[in-house]
């Protein structure tokens, strides 16, 4: 934003008056953020962040600084917003041309009815087969060529979070054993690593940590929460599953994390809310505290935001932070202008 725009907006926080579109505005159809986000069912954090972070979208400006949008910005919000529920990530498409949004977003509402359902259905049978005969070659191959077609949001949500689900289910009804379990999470968490590892973060990033609370051993949670933070522009330090909280604030204190991210997958509801509560006075109340996950406590401690989604929740939590400006929990959700 340039300076010049910057100060008009200052002044326009400071009076009412000047907040509001001219007549000729509202005469060329333009509308206001609050009024965009009612529309596109986004919140104006996250517009904002789209627009100033990622270069995703150039609102005009109302005589008093405040942004206004036309139909054709609205269009492309629409389709930005379409193709991140498809598991792009805004990074990727922020500044591509409209003509492109529509071509991919043509493509991928096609799509997902009839063949990419019934690829990743047939990626799914693949790597189960394979695992069902501790084939672990094959089963890698399934994930590799699978990780090969899919941006990494729709491959974690159409591959890896089904495929975790079902041997679950097979090994609770006995039809997998703990041999199997272990070599298909194996060939999971080798892929998952390497998804985070090709992430590269712009300098500057804000730093989030991703972890299981101690006693909690299932990683996979923390370890997507990264990767998903990673692809919205955090650096991300991975530490694992079961860290004790005081070495978690350590190390968020330490690396000057603006974000803890963790997960309670199947620890129990006592130590849940035991470890979460201890984390949260461990870590300084200036780092957001994200937490998420089946045995999440009903009542979360304070100063804990519960998130219920590894994907469009999460990613609406971690944009509002960029809104904030931010290096900071409190921040997070503090008053902003338009
Ligand atoms: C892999 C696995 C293991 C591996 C983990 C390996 C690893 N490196 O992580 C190992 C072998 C260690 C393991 C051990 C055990 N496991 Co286990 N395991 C699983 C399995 C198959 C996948 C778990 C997983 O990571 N899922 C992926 C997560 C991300 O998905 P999700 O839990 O559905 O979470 C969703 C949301 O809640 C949210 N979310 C999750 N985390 C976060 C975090 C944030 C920040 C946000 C925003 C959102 C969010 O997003 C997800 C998608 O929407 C599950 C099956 C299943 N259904 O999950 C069983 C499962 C969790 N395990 C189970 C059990 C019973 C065990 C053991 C007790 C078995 C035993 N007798 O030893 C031990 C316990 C170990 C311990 N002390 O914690 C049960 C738990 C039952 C329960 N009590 O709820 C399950 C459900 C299997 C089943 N169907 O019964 N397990």
């Amino acid at each position: 934003m340039s300076d010049a725009r910057r100060s008009r907006r200052g002044n326009a926080a400071t009076s009412v008056g000047a907040a509001q579109p001219t007549p000729e505005d509202e005469a060329r159809g333009l509308l206001r953020i609050r009024s965009v986000a009612r529309a596109t069912g986004l919140s104006a954090d996250t517009l904002r962040v789209w627009e100033r972070r990622y270069g995703a979208l150039a609102s005009h400006r109302s005589a008093g600084g405040y942004r206004l949008y036309s139909d054709a910005d609205l269009r492309r919000i629409r389709l930005l917003r379409a193709l991140i529920a498809k598991g792009h990530a805004i990074g990727e498409i922020a500044t591509l041309p409209i003509d492109e949004l529509e071509r991919r977003a043509g493509r991928d509402a096609e799509a997902p009815t009839k063949a990419t359902s019934d690829a990743l259905e047939a990626t799914r049978a693949r790597f189960l087969a394979a695992i069902d005969a501790l084939d672990t070659p094959a089963a890698e191959r399934a994930i590799a060529e699978s990780r090969l077609v899919l941006p990494p949001l729709a491959w974690v949500r159409g591959v890896v979070l089904p495929l975790l689900r079902e041997i679950g289910d097979r090994w609770a009804s006995g039809a997998l054993t703990v041999a199997h379990e272990h070599a298909a999470s194996a060939v999971v968490r080798g892929h998952l690593g390497d998804v985070l590892r090709t992430l590269e973060a712009p300098l500057g990033a804000p730093l989030a940590i991703a972890a299981t609370p101690e006693g909690e051993q299932h990683e996979f949670g923390a370890l997507v929460a990264g990767i998903v933070a990673g692809l919205h522009g955090f650096r991300v330090i991975y530490l694992g599953a079961s860290v004790p909280a005081a070495d978690l604030a350590r190390a968020a204190i330490d690396g000057g994390a603006c974000v803890v991210l963790v997960s309670l997958v199947a620890i129990d509801a006592k130590a849940a809310a035991r470890e979460l509560g201890a984390i949260r006075r461990a870590v300084p109340r200036s780092i957001a505290l994200f937490a998420g996950g089946p045995h999440l406590p009903t009542r979360s401690p304070p100063g804990v935001t519960p998130i219920s989604d590894l994907d469009y929740e999460l990613t609406r939590a971690l944009a509002t932070m960029h809104a904030g400006g931010t290096s900071g929990g409190e921040r997070a959700s503090g008053a902003r202008h338009d």
